[in-house]
């Protein structure tokens, strides 16, 4: 019999997971019961935990370490016979994934707000993972919430904090912890998944690259993986280690956020190759010498490529990309012969298509790659698979992606954001959107195919998510798609995906914002933005 303690508590409102776990400001987990209520409510909703080990750790912001020690004092309040949490409290969310397919625990906690800013007053995130790995499904992250509106108590056991930084098992109440080393698993399936051999040739040959870790969770990772397994030069790793507040930075890997990585890679005598990733390791960008490579033509790249790497020799089954990514990975499929799905947004509609077999890669136009290796995106593995890659073909990233473009044609491809907005604006917009008939119209040298508001059925499990975006298509395949973030803590973000296939070479070169000027202006116009949020330009243009 598990000594515990019960404590009584009352619902908080609005503790409803997001497109990834539940996010909010410091300050609202720090709240006594809050960050209790919603982990009780996620023991109360997997099933008995009776016996069972559970994964934990998180990307190392403000508050990582004091929810681990109450998140270990509850799960021993609530019968688990054992917590693995990663070493300082630090695990990857692709590392976590790793460890509990590894290890079959009973699923896992992990602590991020991801590319969102940290310290006191900034945000914090929990997540729960399922066995198999990966993000909750709805209908799990449906059962807490509710739950967490039903809550009335909590349990706990009276005990001390347990020291997170030294590698071993310690008691606490009836269960053991096991702090580990967060790295290592992870590492031991990347040199299963890539030659390393060949990528260690390509650093001793003098490739140069620079890798940014944002002063997030890949710091340890990209250190021991590339500076150490691979034999990169000292130094390759920037910002490689975890602070509290990201050095008050925003650890989102894009041309905005990532400019220290920019900077080199756009200035005299850059590497050949920068890559970073986010708060929790599981985006990545990549950049070429002078060149940039948007996430949505990196997963098609990465499929195109995906033979050359062992891990892959033996091919894709089919590729998953999310609803506003760009088609460019539709035409790779097509022309490997395999299914391309198309999802709603959240690494957690890949992974009944990746249980089921059906899908090897996926990526997501936010940043976000993975494969069937772990049921989460993956920063570091997409870097790896590029490296991978460039040993192989020996040639710059931005000839690879231009003959990519000369072969399949190129799916030129921008995101708007809106940050900070006016929620009821927001709201306010989309629904004018949701309203409007459009089929067979002419917008300015456009005529609209259909309009529709984003609807999926998964194909392995039948459960239907409805209003998961509202896109306009046009008749030549260009379209534009409109949906607000489920990731922000303030206000509304709007996020705008404009694309449109370009087949000419000689229109290949064109700055994506000069290309699709008049599919911005017919986005702007048909969705009131100016009107309804009083913005003239967007906040972030990736
Ligand atoms: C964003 C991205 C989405 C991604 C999600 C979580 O969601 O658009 O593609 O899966 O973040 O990524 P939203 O709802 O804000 O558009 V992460 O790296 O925050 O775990
Ligand atoms: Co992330």
């Amino acid at each position: 019999m598990t000594a515990f303690t019960t404590i009584q508590t009352r619902p908080f409102d609005g503790q409803k997971p997001g497109t990834s776990g539940l996010r909010k400001k410091v300050r609202v987990f720090q709240q006594p019961g809050y960050l209790e209520n919603f982990v009780q409510a996620i023991f109360d909703s997997i099933g008995d935990c009776t016996g069972k080990t559970l994964a934990l750790g998180g990307d190392g912001r403000f508050f990582n370490r004091e929810a681990i020690q109450i998140i270990l004092k509850m799960a021993a309040g609530n019968g688990f016979a054992r917590v693995m949490v990663g070493q300082g409290g630090i695990l990857s969310t692709p590392a976590a994934s790793c460890v509990i397919r590894k290890y079959q625990t009973f699923g896992g906690i992990i602590l991020s707000a991801s590319h969102n800013p940290g310290g006191a007053d900034e945000d914090f995130g929990i997540k729960y993972n399922i066995p198999a790995g990966g993000p909750a499904p709805e209908a799990v992250t449906e059962a807490i919430y509710a739950r967490t509106q039903q809550i009335d108590k909590y349990r706990t056991t009276q005990v001390g904090d347990v020291d997170l930084d030294q590698l071993g098992e310690y008691p606490l109440g009836d269960m053991v912890v096991q702090v580990f080393d967060p790295v290592a698993d992870y590492a031991a399936l990347m040199q299963e998944l890539f030659d390393f051999d060949a990528i260690r040739a390509l650093f001793a040959g003098g490739f140069r690259m620079k890798f940014d870790a944002m002063h997030a969770v890949t710091g340890p990772y990209a250190k021991a993986i590339l500076e150490g397994l691979l034999a990169a030069p000292a130094g390759t790793v920037m910002n490689g280690t975890p602070l509290e507040d990201f050095g008050h930075g925003h650890p989102d890997p894009n041309l905005v956020h990532a400019h220290d990585l920019v900077e080199a890679l756009f200035g005299a005598d850059a590497p050949d190759f920068g890559a970073a990733s986010d708060g929790d390791g599981d985006r990545n960008m990549i950049l070429g010498r002078g060149f940039y490579v948007t996430p949505s033509d990196s997963l098609a790249v990465l499929a195109a490529n995906a033979t050359l790497c062992p891990g892959y020799a033996k091919g894709l089954a089919g590729i998953a990309r999310s609803m506003p990514t760009s088609a460019a990975a539709d035409r790779v499929a097509a022309a490997l012969g395999i299914p391309c799905y198309e999802t709603p947004t959240g690494w957690k509609f890949f992974g009944t298509l990746l249980d089921a077999g059906k899908a090897t890669l996926c990526g997501e136009e936010s940043f976000g790659t993975g494969s069937d290796h772990v049921r989460e995106k993956d920063g570091l593995w997409a870097v790896l698979m590029w490296l991978n890659v460039l040993a192989k073909r020996q040639q710059p990233v931005a000839e690879i992606v231009r003959e990519h473009w000369a072969k399949y044609g190129r799916n030129v491809y921008s995101r708007h954001d809106y940050e900070a907005i006016d929620s009821a604006a927001a709201n306010g917009l989309m629904e004018h959107l949701r309203g409007l008939d459009l089929k067979g119209q002419s917008l300015g040298a456009y005529k609209v195919a259909f309009n529709d508001d984003f609807a999926y059925t998964d194909p392995v499990d039948g459960s239907i998510s409805t209003k998961q975006g509202v896109r306009i298509v046009f008749d030549d395949g260009s379209r534009v798609v409109f949906r607000l973030s489920g990731t922000g803590t303030e206000g509304a973000t709007l996020r705008l995906y404009v694309e449109q296939f370009q087949p000419d070479p000689a229109q290949h070169h064109l700055d994506p914002q000069v290309a699709l000027a008049d599919l911005i202006k017919i986005a702007r116009d048909v969705a009131q933005i100016e009107a309804r949020t009083g913005r003239t330009e967007p906040t972030v243009i990736t």
